[in-house]
């Protein structure tokens, strides 16, 4: 009897971290931005509930996510940074939100993105 409980304690034990590993993916995605400012936005717009990380890098615009499958589309991640005003990889941005986000945030503009890429050189110097 004694040992029927250990085995169906180890199975549960078992099943559990199988399914917890399962559970979390990884995955990673382009998402247009500028500077710090965005990181921050896309970064909180990228954690909903199921997203245990949201990492963008300015320099590479790589969006880097670990989410619960079972809680969290990929697609809804995608939607609730885009309806924050960035582009995705699979979603585009209204141009409502995408003029709301602050001047120096405007992506789109090529001379905001070379404003910023001269920004970064002088910083390196
Ligand atoms: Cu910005």
């Amino acid at each position: 009897m004694k040992n029927i409980k250990t085995i169906a304690l180890l199975a549960m034990f078992t099943l559990s971290f199988g399914q917890l590993k399962s559970q979390d993916l990884d995955t990673s995605m382009i998402v247009n931005g500028v500077c710090g400012m965005c990181e921050r936005v896309i970064e909180k717009a990228a954690k909903i509930e199921g997203v245990s990380k949201a990492e963008w890098d300015s320099e590479t615009k790589i969006l880097l996510l670990s989410y619960d499958s079972t809680k969290v589309s990929l697609m809804k991640i995608n939607k609730s940074v885009a309806a924050s005003g960035y582009d995705t990889e699979y979603v585009t941005a209204s141009d409502e939100a995408y003029n709301k986000l602050h001047g120096c945030c405007h992506y789109r503009d090529p001379k905001i993105v070379k404003d910023h890429e001269s920004e970064k050189k002088s910083k390196k110097k």
